[in-house]
């Protein structure tokens, strides 16, 4: 697909965010290989930064089974994280930007090192400054929140907004903690940090390897989100939304119109 088309694309995309209006699905009209997909979110991206937004990291997404089932994608898939989209652990959130958004339970690295593009799990380990509970807010520019791996690929994996809890050190097991995710204090997800890939340790590594095969290696003082361990939640506003996490504690926003 030539640059012209992929451009157009990503302006689709990036006017759907912008917006908060959800557009038709095109990977499959277009004929989109995994390649184009990458290339149309990377554009997009790229407009944000021009914008004047900061790249603070990377997303994992369908690194779970829960979460493959739910959107009925089941490749892994990443997306690129900017300070736009970082939103404080306790403030209100509006919803007004948003079209069709959802929450969902994940664990944010923090790294203080930048990562090889083929690391080992105490590789990967070595470079994690920092682990935390944290909440993604993700939301499909696609119709009815349907769309295929070529779709969710160009549209950033559906990335939105993220919010970190409190860092902790890296020093103990965080492959198996369990965690709830309440809203207006009903436990709506219910699962473990081992969910996400058997141990989230597995998303930080796919996360280095898929992102310097794309010319951007993982950097030190990047995020990482590893994907969500449990299927999302909806949002709507008026809500408080509460992840409790095993060992590593709690955060949480309120949501507004
Ligand atoms: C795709 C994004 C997946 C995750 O954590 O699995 C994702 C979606 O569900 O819309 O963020
Ligand atoms: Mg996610």
């Amino acid at each position: 697909m030539n640059q012209e088309r992929i451009s157009l694309l990503a302006q689709r995309l990036d006017d759907a965010a912008l917006y908060g209006r959800a557009i038709p699905q095109f990977a499959e009209a277009e004929g989109l290989s995994m390649q184009d997909a990458y290339a149309v979110q990377a554009t997009a991206i790229a407009r944000r930064l021009q914008r004047g937004e900061h790249r603070t990291g990377v997303k994992m997404g369908l690194t779970s089974r829960a979460k493959m089932v739910q959107v009925g994608v089941h490749d892994v898939i990443w997306g690129r994280l900017t300070d736009a989209m970082a939103e404080a652990d306790g403030a209100p959130l509006s919803l007004g930007r948003f079209v069709h958004p959802r929450v969902e339970p994940e664990l944010a690295f923090l790294l203080r090192q930048p990562l090889p593009a083929k690391p080992s799990m105490a590789e990967a380990l070595e470079a994690v400054a920092a682990i935390a509970p944290a909440l993604e807010i993700i939301d499909s520019r696609f119709e009815n929140f349907k769309f295929s791996l070529g779709d969710v690929i160009a549209d950033n994996a559906s990335s939105s907004g993220y919010v970190i809890g409190p860092w902790h050190a890296p020093g103990q097991d965080f492959s198996n903690l369990g965690l709830v995710l309440s809203i207006d204090g009903v436990a709506r997800q219910v699962g473990s940090t081992a969910g996400i890939l058997g141990n989230p340790l597995r998303s930080l590594v796919s996360a280095a390897v898929m992102s310097a095969a794309a010319g951007e290696p993982l950097q030190a003082g990047w995020i990482v989100m590893a994907g969500g361990a449990t299927a999302a939640e909806p949002l709507n506003p008026g809500q408080h939304v509460l992840l409790e996490m095993q060992c590593l504690g709690r955060v949480e926003f309120n949501t507004t119109v």
